[in-house]
């Protein structure tokens, strides 16, 4: 790797010299998951939720063709105003990086930068996957490929219910990705704790969950580990309203001919927009509670 291409803030610099425990933060979640200002609102938020858990925050971004490692509060500001931020995943890395533009980075490129910077654990709320009727689009996030290849762990609320749950399961068995739950059997719907899974993998301690990444390591098993936090029951929503407001979107996106890397910011804005900001809060409530875990885990990682 090209260490010019690198921009590492010195806080996170002198935190990974120091071997501290620290979190990478995506920035497509800021630019194309939420609207302004509750996105920014949340990213300083998140931060702060994981310094006071023990953790120093990386959020991660493409700015002027550098990838950074730490973002300022300014930086973190202008992505989320910025209207015409590129949604960066693997295949727009080179282009956005040689061109010196603007990019958020979705959760495959984030990992690829953190891994780069030397950064084991990433909180997001919650990853791309393989989109209902797949079989038929192959809209398969690169998510998932990154994950077979990334040794940096993802903290998630699971898999949100606008993507085929069952299939993304499926993918990541393939891939060779373990797949654990925070405390509990089944595996969780972002928006919801529950779904029609079971969950492959239980962990119940942030110190077992750090014992099993540094064992998959150690046995040289190259990749992410998924680990599906479930959202606090005060904060779900009901899932037969999910539902209702996923097949509206999924119509919506057709009628419009939305297609690519367009169709998931398209989904979650319009769910956003016709949830009453409901679906929002919820957003915004699952992250908080995944920095937390995903600030304990980084801390038993060090231990
Ligand atoms: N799912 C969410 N919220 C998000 C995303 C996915 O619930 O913000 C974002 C993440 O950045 C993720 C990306 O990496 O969308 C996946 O996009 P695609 O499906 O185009 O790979
Ligand atoms: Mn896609």
């Amino acid at each position: 790797m090209n260490n010019s291409f690198l921009k590492i803030s010195p806080e996170v610099q002198k935190a990974l010299e120091n071997n501290q425990p620290i979190v990478a933060l995506e920035s497509t979640i800021i630019s194309h998951g939420m609207p302004y200002p509750k996105n920014v609102e949340t990213a300083l938020a998140v931060e702060q939720i994981i310094r006071y858990n023990g953790a120093i925050p990386a959020t991660i971004a493409i700015i002027n063709g550098k990838c950074c490692v730490g973002l300022s509060a300014d930086e973190i500001e202008t992505f989320g105003k910025e209207k015409d931020v590129w949604k960066v995943s693997l295949r727009d890395m080179p282009y956005v990086v040689s061109k010196k533009l603007f990019g958020a980075t979705t959760v495959a490129a984030t990992m690829r930068i953190a891994a780069m910077a030397g950064i084991k654990i990433f909180v997001t709320g919650g990853i791309g996957g393989v989109h209902r009727g797949a079989a038929a689009t192959m809209d398969i996030s690169a998510d998932l490929t990154e994950m077979s290849q990334t040794s940096v762990a993802v903290v998630s609320a699971g898999i949100k219910s606008i993507l085929d749950i069952g299939l993304t399961l499926e993918y990541l068995e393939t891939l060779g990705i373990p797949v654990v739950t925070y405390q509990q059997e089944i595996f969780p719907s972002f928006y919801s704790n529950q779904s029609n899974f079971k969950t492959p993998l239980q962990l119940d301690s942030a110190k077992e969950i750090a014992e099993m990444l540094n064992t998959k390591w150690s046995l040289g098993l190259e990749g992410s580990v998924l680990i599906a936090n479930p959202i606090p029951t005060q904060f779900e929503m009901p899932a037969t309203q999910v539902e209702q407001h996923i097949q509206e979107a999924l119509a919506a996106a057709k009628t419009n001919n939305i297609k690519g890397k367009e169709v998931t910011p398209f989904i979650l804005q319009y769910i956003a927009k016709h949830t009453g900001g409901e679906s929002l809060e919820a957003n915004i409530a699952l992250i908080k509670h995944n920095a937390k875990l995903g600030a304990e885990i980084a801390k038993e990682l060090v231990a």
